[in-house]
């Protein structure tokens, strides 16, 4: 199962999710350790998998750079006061175990022979149903431990895999989904490349939905085919949480600041809208509603491509994974205590280092770092995951894990006794890992996209 894979390939396997020039910096400096934030690397760049994948992707973006800082027109949102479905509050205090060495994490295949998984979801109906996303755009069930042969959704006919970060991105249940219903995706439109966040109802068949019942909610422009950030998910305040990549290329080159620090586009941000009406809006409280020349859907900035962010289920603090430029990956933190308007430094940072020096200058005044780092000696692309609030493994209760989608490299990382962040490397999955999963009892799934694998998360000690 641990089997290595060439180093070239890394380079290759950088297009998806990463970056067009990422992975193949040899560049990148050890991690400083003036900040705890920073995880030591722990094994050499020679460790690097030596085996290639089977499969390796052939499309490559072609799309032209843009070059101004786009116009983006929400489909008219109007800031009002509403009233969202609140999510069921946690019943239990969080606890966040100690990390315990003789543990390991492991993984099970339950699945094979999708088409590039990029998703494991759950209605959180009661069913404990899993839903499979393939980034080519159909959706399955997952029930009694076998995969339903009729696809729940297949989006198959809009969604373009024109480019290698392009697809059906991402899935979310709303809140009361049990009574209504409804589910949002997210994916990258055939024809221009936008990304499009649309409604569907589920049918009178509790496993298939109704294809005919499309709502669109937001489009964004794409731009260019990498960097579309891709996750949903509905926050315990019952809004909608939209991840949006810095619309692509490399650096973020797009106006004066790019689009990451930029406040008048929804390109690299975490948004925030409420959707219990056909017309999105937007909440009252948002941070930036009352900003001169603000989107007021934009809930945090200063992100190059947040493919994927997680709630925790206990607490609501929220993490955001984004994928690096060419040095560093990080995990970003918001308590659940937050009132938004977090920047987390793309692209003036990459990680807890400045990156876009103009003349000599960082100014790092207001931004938020991360909470973990780690450089490309240890990987390329960074897939965010869960805090782990399942049964099965005590000892990994608390603890925020996420991976690397080149190496397979896996991390927990939880706050210590003394409130400072650690870092740990918990074990290496032989498969490119797209994402994570979570079921409706808190257990961890695991999307292997080249593989076509859905895995669940085991413990071996
Ligand atoms: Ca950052």
């Amino acid at each position: 199962m641990k089997s290595l894979r060439i180093i070239g390939i890394i380079i290759f396997l950088c297009t998806f999710l990463a970056v067009n020039i990422a992975c193949g910096a040899a560049t990148s400096t050890p991690a400083p350790t003036q900040t705890n934030a920073t995880i030591a690397p722990t094994r050499a760049a020679t460790s690097i998998p030596t085996t290639a994948p089977t499969n390796a992707p052939t499309d490559v973006p072609t799309r032209v750079v843009a070059t101004n800082t786009p116009t983006v027109i929400p489909s008219s949102p109007t800031a009002v006061p509403s009233s969202p479905t609140a999510m069921p509050q946690p019943t239990s205090t969080p606890v966040v175990s100690t990390p315990n060495d003789s543990f390991t994490l492991d993984i099970e295949p339950i699945v094979d022979g999708l088409r590039r998984p990029i998703f494991v979801g759950n209605a959180g109906d009661g069913s404990n149903r899993l839903f499979l996303v393939e980034q080519p755009g159909r959706i399955f069930v997952f029930e009694n431990g076998k995969q339903l042969a009729t696809p729940f959704l297949d989006l198959s006919d809009k969604v373009t895999t024109d480019g290698n970060e392009e697809g059906l991105l991402g899935l979310a249940f709303h809140p009361d989904y049990k009574n209504n219903g409804l589910f949002f995706v997210n994916y990258s439109r055939k024809g221009d490349g936008d990304n499009v966040i649309e409604r569907y109802q589920v049918s009178s068949d509790p496993n298939v939905a109704d294809a005919n019942s499309a709502k669109t909610i937001l489009t964004i422009p794409g731009l260019e085919p990498n960097h579309n950030g891709g996750m949903l998910a509905f926050g315990r305040d019952g809004y909608l949480y939209i991840a949006t990549g810095d619309g692509g290329g490399a650096g973020d080159k797009h106006g004066t600041i790019g689009n990451g620090q930029s406040l008048n586009t929804l390109l690299g941000k975490i948004l925030r809208i409420d959707v219990n009406a056909d017309t999105y809006r937007v909440p009252a409280d948002n941070p930036f509603v009352n900003t001169p020349n603000a989107l007021p859907e934009i809930w945090a900035y200063g992100l190059r491509n947040p493919w994927r962010f997680s709630f925790d289920r206990a607490t609501g603090d929220l993490y955001i994974a984004d994928v690096g430029q060419s040095s560093y990956e990080e995990v970003n933190f918001q308590p659940a205590s937050s009132k938004g308007g977090e920047n987390y430094g793309w692209r003036i940072m990459e990680g807890a280092h400045c990156y876009n020096e103009t003349d000599g200058e960082c100014d790092t005044t207001g931004l938020v770092l991360p909470i973990a780092e780690y450089t490309h000696d240890l990987g390329c692309s960074i897939t965010g995951g869960y805090v782990y609030r399942g049964k099965l493994f005590p000892w990994l209760v608390g603890q925020y894990i996420f991976a690397d989608y080149c190496t397979g490299v896996v991390w927990a990382t939880a706050r210590d006794a003394n409130g400072v962040w650690q870092t740990r490397r918990v074990t290496t999955f032989d498969d490119t890992i797209s994402s994570f999963g979570e079921d409706e009892l808190g257990e961890l799934y695991v999307a292997g996209h080249k593989s076509g694998t859905i895995y669940k998360l085991t413990s071996a000690q």
